[in-house]
């Protein structure tokens, strides 16, 4: 599509105008060779293993809701209707997780972190995001990464709805850190101007999870 046939006023067009003026999300990553697809260290799994702290809430769809808190100019109370009235976007990425499995082309629908910002409007203070799910899990994460392009607040996975032990009926997901940073059952989003350790960081793991620098625990 050229650029004229995109209509000016969209949601999109308006937020990626501001973002490139303000040069804000500029996290400098760059696409990768093929070659360097898999992390040091990873293995590739087809499976979809399951990890969490052990407690898998049950989410009623009449009462899950979605909360954005802190630096934004507009707090966001969201219900699922709500959430899926938002525009809605497809992704395709690949999973690494800490443990050193990897997955390739997971599938993903649901709303991009890029729009939810739009509608919240992080304020100029706002530098990092702690996540905080329905299990009590939190993890932390600068917001440029929380924004990048393939970020998203997934409530389907290969056309299906995300099941209850893959963080249903919402999780996040960051492609590009560590996959303990993609909260599963997630509740509430605060902006902040400084980061916090969320659950695992404060147990040693990486503040910030970077798969191809091999940022798994603190000490690294
Ligand atoms: N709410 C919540 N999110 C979470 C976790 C958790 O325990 N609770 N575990 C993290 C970890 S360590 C990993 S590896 C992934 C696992 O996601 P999966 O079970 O869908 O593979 O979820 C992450 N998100
Ligand atoms: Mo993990």
């Amino acid at each position: 599509m050229s650029d004229e046939q995109i209509p000016q006023d969209s949601k999109l067009t308006t937020s990626k105008r501001r973002w490139a003026a303000e040069g804000k999300f500029l996290t400098g990553r760059v696409s990768r060779p093929e070659a360097e697809r898999l992390p040091p260290g990873q293995h590739l799994v087809k499976n979809w293993p399951v990890l969490d702290l052990g407690q898998q809430p049950v989410i009623a769809i009449d009462s899950w809701k979605l909360e954005v808190r802190g630096l934004v100019e507009t707090e966001l109370d969201l219900n699922w209707a709500a959430f899926h009235a938002l525009e809605q976007s497809s992704m395709v990425s690949d999973i690494h997780c800490v443990t050193t499995w990897s997955r390739y082309d997971n599938k993903w629908r649901g709303v991009a972190t890029r729009d939810l910002l739009d509608l919240a409007m992080p304020k100029a203070e706002a530098s990092y995001v702690m996540l905080t799910s329905y299990d009590g899990y939190t993890t932390n994460l600068p917001l440029s990464d929380f924004a990048a392009e393939d970020a998203i607040l997934a409530t389907a996975w290969e056309g299906l709805p995300l099941t209850r032990d893959h963080g249903g009926p919402m999780r996040l997901v960051v492609p590009h850190l560590y996959f303990w940073k993609s909260a599963k059952w997630l509740r509430r989003i605060d902006l902040m101007p400084s980061d916090k350790a969320g659950f695992w960081e404060k147990n040693g793991y990486h503040m910030y999870g970077d798969p191809w620098r091999e940022q798994r625990y603190s000490e690294d």
